[in-house]
């Protein structure tokens, strides 16, 4: 349905460096984050069988401790099949743990923590002989709490592998501690509640929607869909919100951003320390492949939103834009990190982070440039102590983690 589909996703955090949080306490108060140094999550990725594992997702839990998942392709058809879990443990990783339940598909996981210790794991997965092996035909719950993960419970099981043919997923908390899950499915998105244990129905929440977004507290959604088109306008797919009412269901989506010229993909939300709420996404303009710009816009309550403006940095060498990543640091500001690669295309990809303030962006700064070359993927999550973590695969093919003082 839209080119985010094929785009791989990214991932994750995590390290220890005593030295980040001295240059910190000297850095002006609109500052970059300061990373520290990186710290190769060397148990995670030598457990992996696949040529190009992938960051699936990231979470800090309630100690402060990151969780990453990893997907990986062991059987090498192109699509995951294997989910694999580490937590930090001191200035260590774990020993990985595989999540997933059955040889097929494995995709589209989120992590989740929750306040009481608890890290909520979410995906795709292919649970039927029956199912095409490329195919997902159930949503998987488990929970880690304690050290060990819980049994997998089902969200959902799908009548047949059309009713999902996509991976994308996102999961959120609301203010009563119940877990959302908005999916995708043949018809559009629908939502899961986890509530006293269980996962009620789903219900439909977005016609023709795909690679949902939910903000924190789980009362915004953000997706993509063919509003123009919808509406009489030519296909494209563009950027809708919907804000949740006080009894629990959704508005009617606004539309954030429609360009009939445009395909937008992945957008990404964030609630800033004022309580705005930030979308940001990327653009392939008609006839381009992939994504060249990234957009932002603003809502003070969700429903009603700014113009979108382009934020593409200058400074920032290439053209082809990836998974952006929005966070929200320990002082309540709002982090980009992203993805560039190199003019043309061609070339190893890039990291970088912009920092939103009272003056709009700031321009655009190289992460971990001491490694060298970048790759791919990179991840952010923020622990309830206020400390960012990263994730990222480089250019040697090695993932790291590294963190950040609020
Ligand atoms: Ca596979
Ligand atoms: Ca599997």
């Amino acid at each position: 349905m839209t080119l985010a589909r094929s785009l791989p996703l990214l991932l994750l955090a995590a390290a220890a460096c005593g030295t980040a949080e001295a240059r910190d306490a000297a850095r002006p108060a609109d500052a970059l984050p300061a990373w520290s140094a990186p710290v190769p999550i060397t148990s995670l990725f030598g457990a992996t069988r696949g040529r190009d594992p992938r960051i699936a997702a990231l979470a800090v839990d309630a100690g402060g401790r990151p969780h990453a998942l990893v997907a990986d392709d062991a059987d090498g058809d192109g699509v995951a099949d294997v989910l694999l879990h580490a937590w930090m443990q001191g200035a260590d990783w774990s020993a990985a743990e595989r999540l997933d339940v059955s040889p097929g598909l494995s995709d589209g996981a989120r992590l989740v923590a929750d306040g009481a210790g608890g890290v909520h794991a979410v995906w795709y997965e292919h649970t039927r002989p029956g199912t095409p092996p490329r195919s997902a035909d159930a949503l998987l719950h488990r929970v880690w709490r304690g050290g060990a993960w819980g049994a997998p419970s089902v969200v959902r099981a799908a009548a047949d592998s059309l009713d999902m043919p996509l991976t994308h997923l996102d999961a959120a908390l609301d203010a009563r501690g119940r877990l959302h899950l908005v999916h995708e499915t043949a018809a559009g998105l629908a939502e899961s509640v986890w509530a006293h244990g269980r996962w009620g129905e789903a219900v439909p929440t977005g016609r023709d929607g795909a690679t949902p977004a939910l903000a924190p507290g789980a009362g915004v959604m953000a997706y993509v869909a063919g509003w123009a088109e919808a509406h009489g306008g030519r296909g494209s797919s563009d950027v809708l919100v919907r804000a949740r009412r006080a009894d629990g269901t959704w508005d009617e989506p606004v539309p954030v951003h429609v360009d009939p010229r445009e395909y937008s993909h992945l957008p990404q939300l964030a609630t800033a320390g004022d309580g705005t709420l930030h979308a940001v996404w990327l653009e392939t303009r008609g006839g381009e492949v992939t994504p060249r710009r990234l957009m932002h816009a603003r809502a003070a309550d969700g429903r009603r939103w700014s113009p979108a403006v382009e934020i593409t940095p200058p400074q920032t060498e290439g053209q082809i834009l990836y998974s952006p990543r929005l966070s929200v640091d320990g002082r309540g500001r709002v982090l980009l990190v992203f993805t560039r690669f190199g003019d043309g295309g061609v070339g190893r990809p890039t990291h970088w982070q912009m920092r939103l303030g009272a003056e709009g962006w700031s321009p655009a700064e190289r992460l971990f440039a001491a490694l060298g070359e970048s790759d791919s993927e990179i991840e952010t999550a923020r622990g309830a102590d206020g400390v960012l973590w990263a994730v990222f695969k480089s250019g040697d093919g090695v993932y790291y983690a590294a963190r950040a003082r609020p």
